[in-house]
């Protein structure tokens, strides 16, 4: 790829932010020791990270409200690979959670050895592009993304965080993981809050009781979040996240697609994925169209 964004380090197979990560960084997640306890939320970034942290912070701890009360997101559920993550590891406490953008290739081999387990979460792209334009006006250590018929370009050839979104979900979907693995939408999530964090309880033998998942589900609220400086990224000086630009919890919606693609750029966004996951022997969850 020519031409590399000022922001990025091509690393790891994918652009990473130089804020975040560091060739020290990486190598520290290369020999990072994962537990069997362990458990990641690997996602593609703008697919529901951040709400997935918090509801595993609550599912974990049995619905105590105390960590996503104390605890900034970023340190309660550090990312794989991340500067921070070498400087808060040993204050976590198991079962720990974890997040990663990374493809599955990428992770480090403690956990390809371990019987640590992963959630993914699965956002419409097109969502996930109309969320990551927005997000790159707002992040000012990004690049502007130009109009939105350029971004589509950019997001495309990959020239956005953690590259391509198709080589993501490839990486992810082809992982032998058997049922290491649960694969859940951000659809899913919005739909139906309560059953999706009662399966995600049931996968990680939480056992919650149905007042707990409801209590839980009332904490990981698009509202409750969007108010909580813990999660919705306030904390961030404006100098690297100007919120006023663009919430990071900025709409919670799916389908917002629909007010910013127009026939055109629907066709050649579709052609490309589509393409790009031909032969692939899984299906998307929600129709491209
Ligand atoms: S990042 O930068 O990769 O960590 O971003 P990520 O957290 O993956 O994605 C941000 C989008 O997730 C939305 N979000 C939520 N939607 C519904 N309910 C809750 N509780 C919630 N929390 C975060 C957030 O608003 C971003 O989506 P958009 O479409 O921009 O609103």
């Amino acid at each position: 790829m020519t031409d590399l964004p000022e922001w990025s380090l091509p690393l790891c197979g994918c652009l990473l932010t130089t804020m975040d990560f560091d060739t020290e960084s990486i190598e520290y997640a290369k020999q990072f020791p994962v537990e069997d306890t362990d458990v990641f939320v690997a996602t593609f970034p703008k697919s529901g990270t951040t709400w997935m942290q918090h509801i595993l912070s609550l599912v974990l701890n049995g619905g105590d409200l105390t960590p996503i009360n104390t605890i900034p997101n970023w340190d309660r559920v550090p990312w794989m690979g991340s500067k921070r993550l070498a400087e808060i590891a040993d204050q976590l406490k198991s079962p720990r959670a974890l997040a990663t953008h990374l493809l599955f290739a990428k992770m480090p081999p403690s956990f390809h050895t371990s019987k640590a387990k992963v959630i993914y979460v699965m956002r419409n792209p097109k969502d996930i592009l109309v969320s990551s334009y927005y997000f790159h006006q707002m992040a000012t250590f990004l690049d502007d993304p130009g109009t939105f018929d350029e971004f589509i370009d950019k997001f495309l050839e990959g020239r956005v965080l953690f590259g391509k979104w198709t080589d993501h979900v490839k990486s992810w979907r082809r992982a032998k993981l058997g049922d290491r693995i649960m694969f859940i939408t951000y659809e899913d999530m919005v739909q139906d809050l309560p059953a999706s964090i009662r399966r995600i309880s049931d996968f990680l033998c939480c056992n919650l009781s149905e007042e707990v998942i409801q209590n839980i589900a009332k904490c990981c609220s698009f509202k409750k979040m969007k108010t909580n400086p813990l999660s919705n990224f306030s904390l961030v000086s404006k100098e690297y996240m100007n919120n006023d630009k663009s919430p990071f919890l900025r709409k919670g919606t799916t389908g917002d697609w629909k007010n910013h693609f127009d026939s055109q750029q629907l066709t050649r966004f579709e052609s490309v994925i589509h393409k790009e996951l031909e032969g692939e022997d899984f299906s998307l969850p929600w129709s491209l169209e």
